[in-house]
Formats: C-alpha cells, sequence, structure tokens
C-alpha cells in the first residue's frame, strides 16, 4: 500500500526515443515519489520472446531494461502483459526485478478495491482482434511459436504487424473501443466500482451506472510521441486522498 502509480502503452521499440526520454524522466519520478509502480501493459511495442530480448538486446532495448531495473530496485515494479507484449514473461521478470501481474486484477489500495486490467479484452465488438488473441494466448500455440528459430519469429511477427496495420485502416473507432457491457461484467465478476485500463489511447475518467450503483472508469494515455508533437504520457495516482489521473489531455465526463 502507499502511493501505487499506474502506467500503460508506452510501446518502447527502436522506432521512438522521445517516447523513451519522456517514459524515463516517469520513472525517474516514480522512484523518488511513489511506493510502488504497475505498468499495465504495452510497455514494449512488440514481444517475441524473453530469451531473444536478454541475450542480444538491441542498443534501446538495453538502455530500457537498465531502467527498469533501476527502478525495480528503488520500488516494487509490477508488470501485467498487454495486446501487444503479452508474450513478456518470468525470464525478463527475473532479470528485471520485477513481478509478473496476471490480470485482470484487484488492487487492494488506499482509496479501495480497484479492478485493473490492459482494456484490449473489454474490446469484444472487434471480432477479428479477439479471434486473434485467442489464438496467440492459446498456451500451446506460444509455446510452438516460442519453440521457432528467432528469424522466423521475427518474419511471423513483421506480417502480423502489417496485416494489423492494413486491417485497422477498415475498423471504425466505435469497434475499437471498449464494449460498455464487457466493462459491467467485469465490474460486477470482481466486485468492485472501479476500473483502471489503458490499451485504447483515448484518456478520460468516464462515470456509469453499475446496476444502480455509480461507478468509475479510468482511461490511461498512450506515450506514443513522435518528434514534432509535444510529448504525450501521463499516470494515474492512488493513495489515501483518492485517484488521480496525471495527463494535460483527460477530458472528465
Ligand atoms: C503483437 C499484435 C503483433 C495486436 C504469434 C503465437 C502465432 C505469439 C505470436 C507474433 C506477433 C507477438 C507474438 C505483435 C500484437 C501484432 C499484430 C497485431 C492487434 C503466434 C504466439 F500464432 F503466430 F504462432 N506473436 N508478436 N497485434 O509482433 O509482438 O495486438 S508482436
Ligand atoms: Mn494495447
Amino acid at each position: 500500500r502507499g502511493a501505487i502509480w499506474i502506467a500503460s502503452d508506452i510501446h518502447l521499440g527502436e522506432a521512438v526515443p522521445e517516447t523513451a526520454r519522456a517514459f524515463y524522466a516517469f520513472l525517474d519520478r516514480a522512484r523518488r515519489h511513489a511506493d510502488a509502480l504497475v505498468l499495465c501493459g504495452d510497455l514494449f511495442d512488440a514481444w517475441i520472446g524473453d530469451d531473444h530480448a536478454l541475450r542480444t538486446p538491441p542498443a534501446w532495448l538495453a538502455a530500457a531494461l537498465d531502467e527498469l531495473r533501476a527502478t525495480a530496485d528503488a520500488i516494487p515494479l509490477w508488470l501485467a502483459r498487454g495486446n501487444r507484449d503479452f508474450l513478456m514473461g518470468r525470464t525478463l521478470a527475473d532479470a528485471l526485478g520485477a513481478r509478473l501481474l496476471d490480470t485482470p486484477a484487484v488492487l487492494d489500495t488506499d482509496a479501495g478495491p480497484i479492478l485493473l486490467a490492459h482494456g484490449d479484452e473489454f474490446c469484444t465488438d472487434d471480432l477479428a482482434y479477439q479471434r486473434f488473441r485467442r489464438i496467440v494466448r492459446t498456451p500451446w500455440i506460444q509455446r510452438v511459436f516460442l519453440a521457432l528459430p528467432l528469424g522466423l519469429r521475427r518474419a511471423i511477427a513483421a506480417r502480423a504487424r502489417a496485416r494489423s496495420r492494413q486491417a485497422r485502416k477498415t475498423k471504425s473507432m466505435a469497434i475499437m473501443d471498449v464494449n460498455p457491457a464487457a466493462i459491467a461484467r467485469a465490474l460486477r465478476g470482481a466486485g468492485c466500482d472501479i476500473l483502471i485500463h489503458g490499451h485504447t489511447h483515448r484518456p478520460a475518467i468516464h462515470a456509469l451506472d453499475l446496476d444502480g450503483r455509480a461507478a468509475r472508469r479510468y482511461v490511461l494515455p498512450d506515450w506514443e510521441c513522435d518528434s514534432d508533437a509535444p510529448p504525450r504520457g501521463g499516470w494515474i495516482e492512488i493513495d489515501a486522498t483518492g485517484i488521480r489521473l496525471v495527463t494535460d489531455q483527460a477530458p472528465a465526463d
């Protein structure tokens, strides 16, 4: 307990050093002010196996692992898997001194119980994505994938990403957002009236009615920056005084 900070969708990769810089500044701040940090999925833009990452990390990844290790040395660091880095495993967590958080998870916080999830599981209107998700989350399929040589894993991942970019062009904003019934079902099932998730890249605080009770859904922002635009990003702070979404661009409703 104490101050829990939560961030999501950093999408670290070789592409955007601005994102990494903003995130490392955040990690430094968390080390000094938070009592625990939870990264709520899509820390990495792609993940095709812990072995590959840890054996011969490219420079951007070596830097990221150093920053995460320094954070885990200072405060408890919890890693939840997202829809992109769902293959993050024990080997990575152990190498960082971090712990894996299986989601959805109920956090016992100073502000009460809070349901935490990445958010892709609520996008139930996107049937093509949910089919992809079911396949790549099947344990034996993951074992087969992880046993493939690295070059083949890279090729499969590149094709999957290209196909996904193509598919996104034809999907509406509504289809790629969360489904209200899926949200209500998750809150009801967990016995919570507060949900925090990321994934949609639409930071907000939504008030909702859960069977006559007032509930809230906090959506974390993403950190994907480009060199021209001002840095994005943000996080949620939870302590005895409440829950705060820290970002410049979070509409409340
Ligand atoms: C992650 C997403 C690529 C979305 C493949 C089995 C299988 C794992 C995998 C390959 C892809 C992760 C691991 C990546 C997320 C994409 C494209 C769309 C919408 C298999 C187990 F089935 F092919 F054998 N993958 N990579 N997408 O590049 O990180 O989330 S990835
Ligand atoms: Mn995501």
